[in-house]
């Protein structure tokens, strides 16, 4: 496949073209400009200032996989005699792309136990089933899961749910995401979110952006790095993987860029996979070699620095350069870089926080952050790229197995009861559970639990082990089917420009928007999650402690959040007022942080062993949303299909492998044959594959402080 010279720009647009043709024009253009915030990453866009618009008022702002997303959320529904046609032998073939192209669901569906068929059963059968299920079930045998699509509103009654129910065991994607970024960036600062808001990308003079491929995964964040290269301010990405659209970029809504092209990158770090802690301790110790580090800064702001400071002057030059894969010249560049800076913004995304040192890797960016005093000023900061539209929203209503200082109390006061005090389950550690046969339900909100999992055939036996698997989908995705539990319930929901009622999302930038809601686009049975969450609540517990019918009124469950969330009043009325707003205690323009003496503080970061070898990258393509794929090619890196793997022309000859040649991949975890190789601007040493279908190959290793799997820095082997 011919690899384009650029990101972005035409083919973008013919996209675009097609896919409105596809959905109707008129159609996909009002669901566009609908007031409801954009269903894919975390950037942020549409909500009360209309569709297609940013946190700054910016229009237009849209993006190939906005759109990609809201038209097939317009597809039409499976068939009711599908699941006669299809058995679950059928099913368990289906690619992700096949199970995405079948339609929305529209009825919920049943597979009993030792059945070869799904079938159709009323939404009121279906919730009673589960009802009864949980009402017989011990609570700590029951896990609740979120991803990061639903509303703040449906996660906070989730969570309520489950806790009044009677576990901790609820737990969201984000383990398996920017967990990292939240544990590091709390040691460090107090608040595991970003420290910067949309404006300050517009302040900087300098992004170094690491592990993150925004030219596929948050497109508009394109628009921000080329305005900076325009008005002369430099982006710096360190990468082990030349993605194209980082070098150039064609932004749609920016006529000399679509025209021209805009350079993005100033500078091109490749490291190693996993090599990022070698690198950045050796900028800090670049940093203290000639002098940069600004020491009054720390000693004013931070605790902890003398030590971070001795541990970079002791590491040897050679064991940095070796464990990062980036040479010393190319460190030096970097750190006076970030040192000249007036306002430095690090950008960073799943190639920082997916390895077994994810939170060691982000403490040391911190790091190098503080030594510089590039955080706490205007335009300069933390920012770590979060995935899912909604996922900082999750969390933050407390869709986690440990809550916040405060919460708990909040809570009890609210539901006049005390919470669980079981220790709540992380997702991998559920999944284990599963395994030992001691989980009997999984009540999974969105996402698709089996599909993100490392190690596809350890995850396919633990969660078949279940009882009872309860999926609220709007479509289908093979974790419906490998995942399924001894019996499994489909809910078919309501996207949230289909609901009936107003609901809220917290980009990543901290910023929280109301979705104005709308009408279903296919007829069936869908509910909105709110709805479904509360009609099971009062079907488990009754009135008991609260009305749960009351709560389906959204403006109620925005009340409660507003009481029980720090930094969320001003949820309250925001169904009336309409007025969106930045969770309060987020955005640092100061250098005093929510920790004892108002100090950061900095930690040591050890050099991780690891071993020699090929070490696989698990990705995403241009055309796929996570475990979701609605292209099998990937356009930018210029591969055919998923079952293929980006490789080094130096490896390729060591090797003694060729482009378009079959090997078996070989993992910790399985083997993968068929796999043909493509040849590209790699670095040696390193090889990519897709996710999710490249699970099987990888083991759980997971980072014991983030509990989040090394689905980057996996070792390899190949069988020519
Ligand atoms: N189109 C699209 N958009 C998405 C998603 C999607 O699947 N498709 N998913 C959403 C979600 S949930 C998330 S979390 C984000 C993910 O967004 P990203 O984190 O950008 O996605 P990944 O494809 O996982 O790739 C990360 C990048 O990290 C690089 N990388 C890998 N290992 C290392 C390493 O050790 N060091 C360094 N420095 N770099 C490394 C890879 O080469 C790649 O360019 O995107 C969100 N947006
Ligand atoms: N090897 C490897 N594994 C990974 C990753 C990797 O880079 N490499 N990335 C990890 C990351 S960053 C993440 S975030 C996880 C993703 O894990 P998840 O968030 O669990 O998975 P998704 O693929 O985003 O879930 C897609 C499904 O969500 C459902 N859905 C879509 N919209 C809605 C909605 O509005 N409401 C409801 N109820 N359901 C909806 C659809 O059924 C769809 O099939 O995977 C992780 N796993
Ligand atoms: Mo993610």
């Amino acid at each position: 496949m011919v690899r384009p010279r650029a990101g972005g720009g035409w083919p973008a647009i013919l996209y675009t073209f097609n896919k409105a043709v596809e959905a109707g024009p008129l159609r996909l253009w009002k669901k566009m400009r609908s007031k409801n915030a954009c269903k894919t990453c975390a950037l942020g866009m549409g909500g009360q200032r209309g569709g297609m618009v940013n946190e700054s008022g910016h229009f237009p702002e849209v993006c190939k996989k906005s759109l990609q997303a809201q038209v097939a959320d317009m597809q039409g529904a499976i068939e009711p005699g599908f699941f006669d046609k299809n058995d679950l032998a059928k099913l368990l073939t289906l690619t992700p792309k096949q199970s995405e192209d079948c339609g929305r669901i529209a009825f919920p569906l049943v597979l009993p136990e030792a059945a070869t068929h799904f079938r159709p059963l009323s939404m009121d059968t279906a919730l009673n089933k589960i009802a009864e299920t949980l009402k017989k079930t011990d609570p700590d045998r029951v896990a609740f899961y979120s991803s990061g699509r639903s509303s703040n509103e449906a996660a906070f009654l989730l969570q309520s749910f489950a806790r009044v129910y009677g576990t901790n065991h609820i737990m969201n994607c984000s383990y398996y995401c920017h967990q990292a970024s939240g544990v590091g960036l709390k040691m460090t600062l107090g608040v595991g979110t970003a420290t910067v808001e949309l404006e300050d990308l517009a302040r900087c003079d300098l992004v170094v952006l690491l592990g993150a491929n925004p030219a596929s995964n948050h497109p508009r964040l394109m628009t921000q790095l080329s305005d900076l290269r325009q008005r002369g301010g430099r982006v710096i990405v360190v990468n082990p993987i030349r993605e194209r659209g980082l070098e150039k970029f064609h932004v749609p809504s920016r006529p000399m860029s679509l025209l021209f092209g805009t350079d993005i990158a100033s500078q091109y770090v490749q490291p190693l996979a996993g090599g990022d802690i070698g690198f950045l301790v050796g900028l800090l110790k670049v940093l203290i070699e000639e002098n940069l580090v600004q020491r009054e800064f720390l000693s004013s702001y931070t605790e902890g620095w003398e030590e971070v400071l001795a541990e970079a002057s002791t590491a040897t030059w050679d064991a940095l350069v070796s464990q990062s894969g980036v040479s010393r010249e190319e460190m030096q560049t970097v750190a006076r870089a970030i040192a000249s800076s007036k306002a430095c913004i690090f950008a960073w995304a799943m190639g920082l926080t997916h390895h077994q040192w994810g939170v060691t890797t982000i403490l040391a960016l911190c790091n190098v952050a503080l030594a510089t005093g590039q955080i706490g000023k205007v335009g300069a900061g933390m920012l770590p790229i979060r995935g899912h539209s909604n996922v900082q929203g999750i969390g933050s209503m407390g869709v986690t197995p440990s809550l916040q200082p405060g919460v708990r109390q909040a809570l009890e006061k609210i539901y006049g009861r005390p919470m669980p005090t079981n220790e709540g389950l992380d997702t991998y550690a559920m999944i284990e559970r599963c395994d030992a046969g001691e989980i009997d339900v999984i009540f999974a909100l969105g996402g698709n639990l089996w599909g993100s999992n490392p190690d596809a055939r350890l995850a396919s036996r633990a969660m078949q082990k279940v009882g009872t698997t309860v999926y609220l989908s709007t479509k289908l995705n093979p974790g419906h089917f490998h995942g399924r539990g001894q019996n499994t319930i489909i809910i078919p929901v309501l996207a949230r420009d289909e609901e009936p009622y107003p609901t809220t999302q917290e980009s990543m930038f901290n910023f929280v928007r109301l979705s104005e809601g709308g009408t279903p686009n296919v007829p069936g049975q869908m509910q909105s999650e709110a709805l479904i969450i509360c009609q099971l609540a009062n079907l488990v517990l009754g009135k008991v402690p609260v009305d749960w019918n009351r709560l389906t009124d959204m403006a109620e469950v925005r009340r409660l959040i507003a009481e029980t969330i720090p930094g969320w009043a001003a949820i309250e009325n925001i169904g009336d007022t309409g007025r969106e707003f930045t969770v309060d205690g987020r955005v640092f323009h100061s250098p005093q942080f929510p920790l004892p003496g108002g100090k950061a503080k900095m930690h040591r970061t050890p050099l991780p062993e690891q071993s020699s070898g090929l070490r696989l990258i698990t990705l995403r393509s241009e055309g796929q949303f996570n475990t979701v794929v609605y292209e099998e090619h990937d356009l930018y890196r210029g591969i055919p299909h998923r079952f293929c793997i980006l490789l080094s022309s130096e490896d390729a000859r060591d090797l003694g492998i060729r482009e378009g040649q079959k090997v078996t991949v070989r993992g910790e975890a399985g083997s993968l044959p068929n796999i043909e190789v493509v040849v590209g601007q790699i670095r040696k040493g390193v090889v990519a594959m897709y996710y999710p279908e490249a699970n099987c190959l990888i083991r759980a290793n997971v980072d014991e402080l983030s509990r989040t799997p090394a689905f980057k820095s996996a070792p390899v082997w190949i069988d020519v």
